[in-house]
This record gives structure tokens, sequence and C-alpha cells, in this order.
């Protein structure tokens, strides 16, 4: 099969940035993924909701939203065929508990520690993803780097 490039937002959430940062890091790029822009940030509630606004009804919405405001989250846009769906596949099933089972090499299975506390995030399709790298990145397509591959039927 052929997979064209693709972007998705990955997060490395506040639960994972001081013990497990640079191990997710170092199987980014060991995975092959191009790390096409990162920032580390604290984000205000305002953003975190933004993020997960497709949770907003979940019971576990405000404490969610709190998790990921209470320190540093390192944003990473990453870049590869079919991104979404392996970085996805790398992240491991939302809860650790389930992801020790059926994907014991998996992110969440090494370094979650609960489903709430679960270390990273990824956007869960394309058009998430080109939603919340432009909420959280600003256009991109005006990078030298990334005119190869600029959209065109953007709207
Ligand atoms: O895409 P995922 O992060 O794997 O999972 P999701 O989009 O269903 O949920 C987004 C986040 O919300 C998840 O990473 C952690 C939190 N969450 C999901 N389900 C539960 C939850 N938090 C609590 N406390 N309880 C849940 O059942």
């Amino acid at each position: 099969f052929f997979f064209p490039q693709q972007k998705t937002l990955a997060v490395i959430k506040p639960d994972a940035m001081e013990q497990h940062r640079e191990s997710i890091l170092e199987e980014i790029h060991g995975r092959g993924f191009s790390v096409t822009q990162l920032k580390e940030m604290v984000l205000s509630r305002e953003m975190a909701e933004e993020i997960y606004k497709e949770h907003k009804e979940k019971p576990f919405f405000d404490q969610l939203v709190e998790f990921m405001c209470r320190g540093p989250c390192l944003m990473l846009i990453l870049t590869k065929e079919n991104a979404v769906e392996e970085w996805r596949d790398m992240m491991g099933p939302t809860d650790p508990d389930q992801a020790k089972v059926t994907s014991p090499n998996s992110l969440r299975a090494r370094f979650a520690s609960d489903i709430l506390h679960n270390s990273v995030h990824g956007s869960s399709n394309e058009q998430h993803a080109k939603e919340k790298i432009q909420f959280i990145f600003g256009d991109i397509s005006s990078d030298a780097e990334l005119e190869g591959d600029r959209e065109t039927d953007r709207t």
C-alpha cells in the first residue's frame, strides 16, 4: 500500500514530562517520524478545553482539562506516512491496564499510570490533526521547509 505523508499532533502530557520525555522522543525518532515542529508550553484552561472540545460532555472533562494544565506539555507535529494511525499505534490504548495486555510495548503500557494520566496524546483522525495543529502552531503552510507539501484544497 502507498500512504501519503501525513501530519499529526502529538503531545507529551504533564505526567510524563519529567521522567519519560527523552525516551518518548527517542522512540519517535526511532520509528522514523520527523519532528516538524515542537514547543514546550503550559496550557491555559482555554487551550486545554479547545484541544479536548470533542469530550466536553464527558464526565471526566473537567479533570482532564485540569490535569493537562498542571505543568508543561511538549507539543509536537509529527510527519510520516500514515502518521495519525502510526502514532496512535505507538501510544497504545487509552487505559494502560488494557494497554499492558494488548500492546505491552506501547508508550502507555510502559509509561502511563492510569486512564487519565496516560502520558501521551495523539489526534484521532486527519481532520482533527489539521485543526489542532493550526490551533497550537498557527498557519504552518508558510514554513519554508513545508513548501513542498502545502495543502491546496484547504478551506
Ligand atoms: O484518544 P485517547 O487519548 O486514547 O482517548 P480519548 O480521546 O477517548 O480520551 C481523551 C482523554 O480523556 C484520555 O487520553 C484520557 C481521558 N479519558 C478518557 N476516558 C476516560 C478518561 N479519563 C477518565 N478519568 N476516565 C475515563 O474513562
